[in-house]
């Protein structure tokens, strides 16, 4: 297991050497965010750190530059005895340092402790994130005159474009984790059936999800959104004030980060007995799109054709629903589906819940073996249209891209026929 570190840094000090051009990277811990004056979020290490190290030790900085003696250099603060007394003894970082073959130094000026180590390099890979010691090493020499830079890195990038590189093609262990994250986000689902009818708030959805996940070692990726009827019309709905309501659906979008990897999934489940006809056409039309896109899934294909295959889906599904007129290509060309399905189809998926991507974007990504994505097509009425009142509906798995084509990490986490979520509904109803 610990190999899978030391494996990763020695993947990245080999890709640094390549490089025609002396190149070191920076990477610090998370500071702790605030929430409000003196409280703080819950500690989450950092996700370019974890990547390397698996350690959630706070205060340090990892160091990788494989033109130099020591290439792997762990900073640390002297132990604070008082700051322990508040928060507890920070675990020793020496058996990571052992792991890593990295050199510790211990130092109460970090920024000067960089400023050394980098000394040489031309190349210096720096996060932005206010309050680490990466980027107030990045502050610091942007602000030098060039005379002050000599002998410094001329070229400051951001870390992510070095990491993306190393994260974006998942490893085994990391595949085995986000399927484990899958997993618990499918017994969260289940263990949800009998929320599932009429009269439900939908914080209490949302509630019970988080709960599951703390009850079970993990912690929820994002906000959960639970979103019954017309609240699904908001994209990013947290307001979670409404109850689930007859003949309605709701939507629910859910992710756990368990060993720091995340799920992400979206069910969509009509709530009780009187589903309209033209409800169900919609939900098909997005079901519909959503195999059609994972089926188009494997090495080379671009995001952007994926999403254009699930937009011509959804194009069509409005095209029968009389909600778009007009002939198919020009309805295509137009976008005429943008005010319907305004989000892209999927992002890669990993420690962060929306991960490292390759290209410029998720839409521009080029798939490739081993990339994790979510896909996710829907369709918002925030107004009545036709028949439909307002409402949304999505459906996300996520989605690995294998040698050959694509395997459903989700495929466990909960029913996505129609016929079967109806029978769900009516169940808990009775
Ligand atoms: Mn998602």
């Amino acid at each position: 297991m610990k190999q899978i570190y030391s494996a990763r840094v020695k993947k990245a000090l080999k890709l640094l050497k390549d490089a025609p051009y002396k190149a070191t990277v920076v990477i610090s811990s998370n500071p702790h965010a605030l929430r409000s004056r003196d409280t703080h979020y819950p500690y989450r290490p950092n996700s370019d750190l974890y990547y390397f190290t698996g350690s959630y030790a706070e205060r340090i900085t990892l160091v990788l530059r494989p033109h130099a003696k020591d290439p792997v250099v762990l900073l640390t603060y002297p132990e604070d005895k008082i700051k322990a007394v508040w928060d507890g003894a920070q675990p020793s970082i020496r058996p990571l340092a052992k792991m890593l073959k990295a050199e510790v130094i211990t130092s109460s000026d970090h920024l000067k402790s960089l400023l050394a180590l980098v000394h040489g390099s031309e190349v210096v890979y720096l996060q932005s994130i206010a309050g680490t010691a990466s980027a107030a090493l990045k502050a610091d020499l942007s602000s030098r005159s060039s005379l002050a830079n000599r002998g410094m890195p001329q070229s400051l990038i951001e870390l992510e474009r070095f990491t993306a590189r190393l994260r974006a093609i998942k490893d085994r262990e990391e595949i085995t984790r986000i399927k484990e994250a899958a997993a618990l986000t499918g017994d969260a689902m289940l263990n949800l059936f009998p929320l599932l009818r009429p009269g439900t708030p939908e914080l209490e959805i949302a509630a019970f999800l988080d709960y599951f996940y703390r009850t079970n070692g993990a912690e929820p990726a994002f906000s959960t959104i639970a979103a019954a009827g017309r609240s699904a019309a908001t994209l990013h709905y947290h307001n979670l004030s409404r109850r689930l309501a007859d003949g309605e659906f709701v939507l629910i979008d859910t992710g756990c980060e368990l060993n720091m990897y995340a799920s992400d999934v979206t069910r969509t489940i009509p709530i009780g007995e009187s589903l309209a006809p033209q409800m169900g056409d919609l939900y098909e039309i997005v079901l519909r799109a959503q195999l059609t896109a994972i089926k188009k899934i494997k090495p080379g294909v671009l995001m952007s054709d994926v999403h254009e295959t699930a937009a011509r889906e959804l194009a069509a599904g409005l095209k029968y629903l009389g909600i778009l007129k007009g002939p198919l290509p020009q309805l295509m060309k137009k976008q005429a589906y943008r005010p319907y399905f305004p989000h892209g189809i999927g992002h890669s998926l990993g420690i962060d819940v929306h991960d490292v991507s390759l290209g410029a974007n998720d839409r521009v990504e080029k798939l490739e073996a081993g990339m994790v994505v979510t896909i996710e097509p829907g369709l918002y009425f925030s107004k009545p249209v036709g028949p439909l009142p307002p409402c949304g509906v999505r459906i996300e798995d996520d989605v690995l891209v294998t040698a050959k084509g694509a395997e459903v990490l989700t495929a466990g986490v909960f029913p996505k026929g129609l016929q079967h979520l109806i029978e769900i509904g009516q169940r808990a109803a009775a």
